[in-house]
């Protein structure tokens, strides 16, 4: 009795790793074709198939790490059914064998019909086809050494031997597949990035205004560093385009099409601009929005030059991935920093931030304009199309709310009784902020100091002297932006088009 659980429980681990090093190689061949990786055309899709509130939940919970933790659930779900297959391969081989064939199945399907940054059909397919076959070959081999014995043959059980060799000999070369792909960088890597020359641009950003950040421990760093810049992206892999490879097309309702490279890109007026994106997703008080110095070409001149026809109002933008994004046209055309940016903070953008080339757009949501690793640009109507997060319930219009966040003190944080500081930042793109005032408990609204202001499209810092006294306290803070208009106390969620809402923290005073 004992003897045949532990053979099952043997045979189990072998469909594992007959799954395992089918992924692994898989892994490996993504990686040199630049293909996606049937985990992640799986994942992609889930992505686009969840529903929004299941969506929004990643975001606000997870962040980033949604990321890790959804490759993840979708290897635990096929380690659990190739551990099935492996047990049921003790006896009926063909089973286990057709289970590995329907997986892989299942991930050539999602390849082929994914969102992906893989362009040709070879490199698209080719990792899913590789897995197929080796989960077929790896089940195959798993199953014939683990099969149950006729008793005529082996009455004692399993030829533990041969089982062990076989699953050591997968195991190794699973983890040598992933282990090369790990350790080797294929594909476009950080050189074809850090071979990019970036021409001075033609209208510099003037030097930061002195005093644009506040003098207080723990507020944002006024510009945020690359690597803290908040992502929020739809992918698994971040593409790697060649810029070499890259090419913008702009097309549709304009007089004449561009095909524009990147060398034609960096050849044209490029203009530097101190611009803070926020993403529609932000809740009251939240962390995706960030400031940086951009520099790109203004998409009012490639429009120009295009020609747009009459009737126009919207800029069909799509990713190498697929994903769509529209952009009134008025706002790339109103004479606003809208840009086809190639650098962030003196760098070539991030991959992560859309290298090689992604819009900016001064007072936008991210989801209705900073399309990033764009490389189709079609000028249209609006009733023409519907865009990746329009169709997903969220608004297809969508400027910045006005907002406020208190940095200093951190929520819930205890404080000295006596003269205290509070501090933070607000943002209202391309409206300016105004005004930022403090409420103590259910106290009168007390200005904040206002930081310098460096551009009506960039946040603005605040800091708030009071005087603590014991007990517990709530400040709350709001904005005011140029025009006058205060700041709403009306909570809204971020769906569909940006939560609205005070931000406040409560801090306890000795
Ligand atoms: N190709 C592509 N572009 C995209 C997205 C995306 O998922 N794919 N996300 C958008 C959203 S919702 C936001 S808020 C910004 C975020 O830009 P960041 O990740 O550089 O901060 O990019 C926008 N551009
Ligand atoms: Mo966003």
């Amino acid at each position: 009795m004992r003897n045949r659980w532990s053979h099952h429980a043997a045979a189990a681990a072998g469909g594992v790793i007959a799954a395992g090093v089918a992924l692994a190689i898989g892994y490996l061949v993504a990686a040199v074709t630049g293909g996606p990786w049937p985990v992640d055309a799986v994942g992609v899709q889930v992505i686009d198939w969840a529903p929004g509130p299941v969506k929004d939940f990643a975001v606000r919970e997870l962040g980033t790490a949604d990321r890790p933790l959804l490759r993840l659930g979708i290897c635990v779900v096929l380690a659990l059914v190739a551990a099935v297959a492996g047990v049921i391969g003790r006896r009926r081989q063909p089973v286990a064998v057709g289970i590995a064939f329907l997986l892989g199945l299942v991930g050539l399907v999602f390849a082929i019909f994914s969102r992906s940054a893989a362009t040709g059909v070879a490199e698209r397919l080719l990792p899913a086809a590789v897995t197929l076959v080796t989960a077929v070959v790896a089940m195959a081999l798993v199953t014939r050494s683990a099969r149950q014995p006729q008793p005529a043959e082996q009455p004692e059980g399993f030829d533990r031997r041969r089982f062990l060799l076989t699953v050591s000999a997968l195991a190794v070369v699973g983890a040598g597949a992933f282990a090369t792909t790990r350790v080797a960088s294929f594909g476009p890597g950080e050189a074809v990035r850090a071979k990019v020359r970036l021409p001075r641009p033609t209208d510099a950003a003037r030097p930061l205004p002195s005093g644009v950040q506040v003098d207080v421990p723990g507020v944002s760093r006024f510009v945020t560093p690359n690597p803290k810049f908040y992502r929020v992206d739809t992918l698994l892999e971040v593409p790697r385009i060649d810029p070499a490879d890259w090419e913008l097309r702009v097309h549709g309702m304009v007089g004449k099409e561009l095909r524009l490279s990147f060398a034609d890109l960096l050849d044209r007026r490029l203009i530097e601009r101190d611009i803070t994106l926020t993403c529609v997703s932000n809740e009251v008080g939240g962390p995706y929005v960030g400031n940086a110095r951009w520099i790109g070409v203004p998409i009012a001149d490639v429009l120009a030059e295009a020609g747009v026809r009459a009737g126009a109002d919207a800029v069909k933008s799509t990713s190498i991935d697929g994903l769509t994004i529209g952009t009134p046209l008025t706002a790339l055309t109103d004479g606003r920093d809208a840009i086809f940016a190639v650098a962030m903070n003196g760098e070539p953008l991030p991959f992560e931030h859309g290298f090689p080339v992604r819009m900016v757009v001064p007072g936008l949501y991210g989801y209705v304009s900073a399309t990033k690793w764009i490389v189709d640009v079609e000028v249209t109507r609006f009733q023409d199309f519907s865009a990746y997060w329009t169709d997903r319930g969220w608004a297809v219009e969508a400027p910045i709310k006005t907002a406020s966040r208190i940095d200093v003190p951190k929520g819930f944080a205890t404080i000295k009784a006596g003269p205290a500081v509070a501090a933070g930042v607000a943002w209202t793109q391309h409206r300016g902020i105004a005004k930022v005032e403090v409420q103590v408990d259910d106290g009168p609204w007390q200005p904040a100091v206002l930081a310098a202001e460096d551009t009506i499209d960039t946040w603005r810092q605040w800091r708030f002297q009071w005087t603590a006294v014991p007990g517990m306290h709530k400040l709350t803070v709001r904005a005011t932006d140029a025009d006058g208009n205060v700041q709403t106390a009306r909570s809204a969620p971020p769906r569909p088009n940006g939560s609205a809402g005070l931000h406040n923290t409560v801090v306890m005073v000795d």
